[in-house]
């Protein structure tokens, strides 16, 4: 059988693009994200065996519950992509909406351990599985803003590199990719709605796009047996580090 790959965060951007490039590849999807009617569009346009999962990355009990109730020729996941997540406003610290935090908090980190945790069992039993964490360029560096954005996906770097100290002897591979600037829905979210505000992001220069990504990932989880890719930074070529973009 074909593996089977779990993607959370399907309905958009990076995760989306990864749906249709693993699709290509003959892989087994499991879609996961809130927006359902985003998923059934783009399950019915991928050449592969699909199911869908509206599912809130956040709600603990649904999460457990989603894998638990997978149908039982879905229940073997070989490859978990780590990909929902979020920023939520842009400000310095002292001025942060904590509502903003809690939702980047309770997507980026427990959210992401949530549906970790729910789908190892199987992986270890099986002695079988790829774990792919999405983490950020803000993973690596702080940029001016960016304080609890920057901090959960420093979290993911953190937890990718204890994921693979701990599951070495299954052996389960983890990887970690993090992306510089991607042009998605990612500015329109962190700027609540505002599209002329997010368009500026990507202005005057090429930024990444979510299929380059996708690559990325499909690069990490086609290895062989005996390679973990652990850690991969993809930047667009005008962007040296966070913040440091050049414009024409
Ligand atoms: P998008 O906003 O385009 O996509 C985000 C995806 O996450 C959507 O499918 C959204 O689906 C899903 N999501 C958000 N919250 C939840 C939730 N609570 N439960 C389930 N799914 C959720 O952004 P990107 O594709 O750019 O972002 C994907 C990942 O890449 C994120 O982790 C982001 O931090 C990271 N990243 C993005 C970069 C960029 O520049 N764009 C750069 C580096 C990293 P729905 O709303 O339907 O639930
Ligand atoms: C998204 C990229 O540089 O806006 O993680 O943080 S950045």
């Amino acid at each position: 059988m074909n593996k089977t790959a779990l993607i959370t965060g399907a309905s958009s951007g990076i995760g989306l693009a990864t749906a249709q490039l693993l699709a290509k590849e003959g892989y087994r999807l499991i879609l996961a994200a809130r927006r359902e009617d985003k998923l059934l569009q783009l399950a019915s346009e991928l050449p592969t065996e699909t199911i869908i999962i509206k599912l809130d990355v956040t709600d603990r009990a649904a999460v457990f519950a989603a894998i638990e109730n997978l149908p039982h020729e879905w229940k073997q996941i070989d490859i978990l992509i780590n990909n929902a997540g979020l920023a939520s406003g842009m400000s310095t610290i002292d001025k942060g909406d904590i509502d903003d935090w809690e939702i980047m908090i309770d997507t980026n980190i427990k959210g992401l351990l949530y549906i970790t945790r729910a789908i190892l069992p199987g992986m270890i039993e099986r002695g079988n599985g790829h774990i792919v964490n999405i983490g950020s360029i803000a993973a690596k560096e702080a940029y001016a803003n960016g304080n609890v954005y920057c901090s959960t996906k420093a979290a993911v770097d953190m937890l990718n590199k204890n994921m693979r100290i701990d599951l070495l002897q299954h052996p389960i591979k983890v990887t970690a990719i993090h992306p510089g600037a991607v042009e998605t829905e990612f500015s329109i979210v962190r700027f609540h709605g505002d599209e002329e505000r997010a368009k500026l992001v990507y202005k005057g220069f090429e930024s990444l796009v979510g299929a380059d990504v996708a690559e990325a990932i499909l690069f990490a989880i086609n290895r062989p047996a005996h390679v973990n890719i652990n850690d991969m930074i993809i930047m667009p070529t005008a962007q040296a580090v966070a913040g440091v973009i050049h414009r024409k």
